[in-house]
């Protein structure tokens, strides 16, 4: 009999590692699928590790074969500034990866009667604010508000998320009777800051890049304008905010896809904060502006009250607790040793 389990992809990321050490303590049984191999603290928290793409069928079914999912957390992606250099491929993976995954989970709860749980990472990429004056005068952007991406990486997200729609409310609506549909529950993360992993590929990266350098004692120079805000999030919110979202109850959902923020920041408070904690830290400018241009697209601000009224949203972490209690802490003990060789 194949045993029920928890399909994480993209296991050794930034959302994943904090994902997998949160959920393996709790007892969950939890399959990966990665294109590099686990760090080996990570690999040993779960049940079975398969290495390869997302975009690579074959894989799948032999996951099908082998275990019964009832729950996919699907992180595995090419972030913005990344999947700029590659538009093609990011396509190629973001959304022809996605759709695996789904005609995936649609086969998963055939084969055993019942929806499988599907969690989707979205991303404020899915807006596109269509100059700073606007982004100025927007405020807290609702979900059906500027979604306009700018990136490829924008667009992939905001096409996945109806996609995955598709599969929850339409899927071969024409077809006799169809059995059952993927429960697809999504969140539009801000900018995510992780003191345990080092950023990869995102143009909201400047934030930790910022922690990260200053306590290796390393030069730092800041890619965007010291005045540039966004909304960002700690990774131990992401986490939590993931999986509340899975355990909530399918009828007090009102909406596929969730904004979510635990707070706004400028690169300027960034800065100011981070050389509280490290005075010695050299924290300069160089703005790119491709990159700029990019942050200037995506809002200030985001409203998160639907989250907060269907499924009780409730980040822990504002910014002074987030660098205070996690950030500068969590990332001080992780270099100790680094920066006392210097
Ligand atoms: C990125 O910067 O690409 C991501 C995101 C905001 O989705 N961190």
């Amino acid at each position: 009999m194949r045993k029920p389990v928890v399909l994480i992809t993209g296991a050794g990321g930034e959302i994943g590692h904090g994902l997998v050490t949160r959920l393996a303590p709790a007892g969950a049984l939890i399959i990966t699928l990665d294109v590099n191999p686990l760090e080996r603290p990570l690999a040993k928290l779960v049940t079975r590790e398969f290495t390869g793409s997302i975009t690579d069928a074959s894989l799948l079914d032999r996951v099908l074969a082998e275990f019964e999912v009832e729950r996919v957390f699907h992180l595995a992606a090419l972030l913005s500034a990344r999947s700029e250099f590659t538009p093609t491929t990011a396509h190629h993976v973001n959304v022809g990866g996605t759709l695996n995954l789904l005609e995936f989970a649609q086969r998963q709860g055939e084969s055993h009667g019942r929806p499988v749980t599907f969690i989707y990472p979205s991303s404020i990429a899915a807006y596109g604010l269509p100059s700073l004056a606007d982004k100025s005068a927007a405020g807290r952007v609702r979900e059906d508000q500027y979604a306009r991406p700018t990136t490829m990486y924008g667009c992939n997200k905001l096409y996945c998320e109806q996609l995955g729609h598709y599969y929850a409310k339409h899927y071969k609506q024409l077809s006799a009777d169809v059995i059952p549909r993927v429960d697809f529950r999504c969140v539009r993360f801000p900018g995510l800051i992780s003191a345990v992993t080092t950023p990869s590929g995102g143009t909201s990266d400047y934030a930790p890049e910022m922690i990260h350098y200053a306590a290796r004692s390393e030069r730092y120079d800041c890619f965007v304008r010291p005045d540039t805000m966004i909304p960002f999030m700690a990774m131990p919110d992401g986490v939590e905010a993931l999986l509340r979202l899975a355990a909530a109850p399918r009828e007090q959902l009102t909406r596929t896809a969730y904004n979510l923020t635990a707070f706004s920041a400028s690169a300027s408070d960034i800065r100011n904060v981070v050389l509280a904690a490290f005075p010695e830290a050299s924290i300069g400018y160089a703005v790119d502006q491709k990159r700029q241009g990019i942050v200037d697209s995506w809002p200030a601000d985001v409203d998160d009250t639907a989250a907060r009224n269907d499924w009780g949203f409730s980040p822990e972490y504002d910014f002074s607790r987030a660098f205070r209690e996690y950030l500068i802490p969590t990332i001080n003990e992780r270099y100790k040793d680094q920066t006392k060789r210097k």
